[in-house]
C-alpha cells in the first residue's frame, strides 16, 4: 500500500516534513477553503501540489472534492453543479492527480458526540454515544418530528442524560455533534440546521440514491476520459441519523453504485472504521468481493457496543480484524499489480498531542502509531504471504 497521510493545507498543525518523518511518500489533500461547487483552478491545484512537493511528498488524493448539496438533492442549479465538478476532474487531471475522494452524505460529514473520550490509557478517542446524540436532536436541536424516530426508553434515557449535562456540556454536544466537516470552520446554528433538513422532506433513500446514480451518470465519464478514479466514502455513522437517508453503508449499496455507472473510473474509498460500525458489514469479504474497485483505502478500527455506542479504538483493536483485511488487500494489489493509497484514518490524541491544538481525530502523533502498525502489519502478512 502506498502509505499516506491527509494535511489540512498549510494551516494545518501538524507540518508536511512531519508527514514525512512519520513515513509517508504521499499526500491527501483538498482545498478545503474552496467551497462546494466552486471550479478548481489549475493554478490553485498547482500551487497546493507544489507546497507539497517542495517538502518531497506527492499529492496521491484529493480528499474530498465536496457535492454540492444541490446536487445531492437535484434541486436548483444541479446540472451547474455537475459541469463545474468535471471542469474540477477535468484540471486534476491536467495536474496528474488522478485519485478523488467524494461523499453523498446529506448535510453532515462524519458525526461524533465527544471528540475527547478518555481512554484507559489516557489517550483521547472520537466517541458516538447514542444517548448524547439522541439528546442533542431532542432537545439541542429541537428537530421538528424527531420524536417519532425514537422508542419510549431511548427518550427518557436522552432526558436523563440531557439533565447530566452543564449548560457549557451541552453547548459542547452540539459543537461535537456538528463537527463533521474536515477542514472546514464552518459552523451551523440549530435554526440553520433545522432549514437544512427541512430541505430533504420528501427525499428517502430510494430518491437519494438515483440522485447518486444520476450524479455518477453525468461525472463517471468525464472521469473515465481524463483517467481520474473516484472513489466515495461510506457514511458515517453508517445509518440514518437526524432523519436524514443514507445510501452508502452497506455491501449492497456499494456494489448498486457501482453497478449504476461500470467503469473503472467509479470506485471506492473503503473506510474500514465507517463500515466497520456495523456488525452485518463483513469487512475481509467486501474487499474480497469489491477489491477491484477499491481506490483508496482508510484502515481505523471502531470497537461498538450493544447499546449503538462507538468509539474508535486503535487501529488494530477493535472490532475489525485488521489483519483479515490486510490479507485480502494484499491478495487484491498481487491480482491487479496496483498499490492502493492508504492513510491510517484518525488516531487518538496521545502524549505531547495532549497538550496541543489539532483537527479532531488528526493530530500526528496517533496517526504516525497507526501508521507504524498498519505498515508492520503489512509487511509482516506479505512476507508469509509471498515468502519474499
Ligand atoms: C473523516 C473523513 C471524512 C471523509 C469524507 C470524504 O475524518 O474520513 O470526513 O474525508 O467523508 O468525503
Amino acid at each position: 500500500m502506498e502509505q499516506t497521510m491527509r494535511w489540512f493545507g498549510p494551516k494545518d498543525p501538524v507540518s508536511l516534513s512531519d508527514i514525512r518523518q512519520a513515513g509517508c511518500t504521499g499526500v491527501v489533500s483538498a482545498l478545503h477553503h474552496l467551497p462546494p461547487g466552486t471550479i478548481w483552478t489549475i493554478a490553485a491545484i498547482n500551487q497546493r501540489k507544489e507546497e507539497i512537493e517542495s517538502a518531497g511528498l506527492t499529492w496521491s488524493v484529493v480528499e474530498s472534492l465536496p457535492v454540492h448539496e444541490d446536487i445531492k438533492k437535484h434541486t436548483g442549479q444541479f446540472e451547474h453543479w455537475i459541469n463545474n465538478y468535471c471542469e474540477s476532474l477535468k484540471n486534476l487531471a491536467a495536474c496528474n492527480i488522478r485519485v478523488v475522494t467524494y461523499n453523498f452524505m446529506p448535510i453532515l460529514d462524519w458525526t461524533r458526540t465527544n471528540l475527547s473520550y478518555p481512554m484507559p490509557d489516557g489517550s483521547l478517542a472520537l466517541y458516538f454515544e447514542k444517548s448524547a446524540f439522541i439528546a442533542f436532536d431532542l432537545f439541542l436541536l429541537q428537530r421538528p418530528g424527531a420524536e417519532k424516530d425514537y422508542i419510549e426508553e431511548e427518550k427518557i434515557s436522552a432526558k436523563k442524560r440531557l439533565d447530566s449535562l452543564s449548560i457549557e456540556e451541552q453547548k459542547q454536544l452540539f459543537h461535537n455533534t456538528i463537527m463533521g466537516l474536515p477542514g472546514s470552520d464552518e459552523h451551523f446554528t440549530p435554526e440553520q440546521i433545522r432549514e437544512a433538513l427541512e430541505a430533504y422532506k420528501g427525499i428517502d433513500a430510494a430518491a437519494l440514491q438515483q440522485n447518486l446514480f444520476y450524479f455518477l451518470r453525468h461525472v463517471v465519464p468525464t472521469a473515465e476520459q481524463h483517467g481520474i478514479r473516484l472513489a466515495i466514502h461510506p457514511d458515517d455513522p453508517p445509518y440514518p441519523i437526524l432523519g436524514l437517508p443514507r445510501v452508502v453503508s452497506t455491501e449492497a449499496d456499494a456494489s448498486a453504485l457501482l453497478q449504476s455507472a461500470p467503469s473503472p473510473s467509479n470506485g471506492l474509498c473503503f473506510c474500514t472504521g465507517s463500515y466497520g460500525v456495523r456488525g452485518d458489514n463483513d469487512l475481509p469479504g467486501m474487499v474480497k468481493r469489491l477489491g477491484k474497485h477499491i481506490h483508496f483505502l482508510h484502515l481505523r478500527n471502531t470497537t461498538r457496543d450493544g447499546a449503538g455506542n462507538f468509539f474508535e479504538a486503535n487501529h488494530l483493536d477493535g472490532d475489525t480484524n485488521m489483519p483479515a483485511v490486510v490479507s485480502e488487500i494484499l491478495d487484491c494489489m498481487q491480482s491487479t499489480g496496483k498499490s492502493i493509497p492508504m492513510r491510517p484514518d484518525h488516531g487518538h490524541q496521545m502524549l505531547d498531542d495532549l497538550k496541543k491544538k489539532t483537527q479532531p481525530g488528526y493530530s500526528a502523533i496517533g496517526r504516525l502509531r497507526g501508521l507504524a502498525e498498519l505498515r508492520g502489519l503489512e509487511l509482516g502478512i506479505a512476507s508469509q504471504k509471498f515468502k519474499r
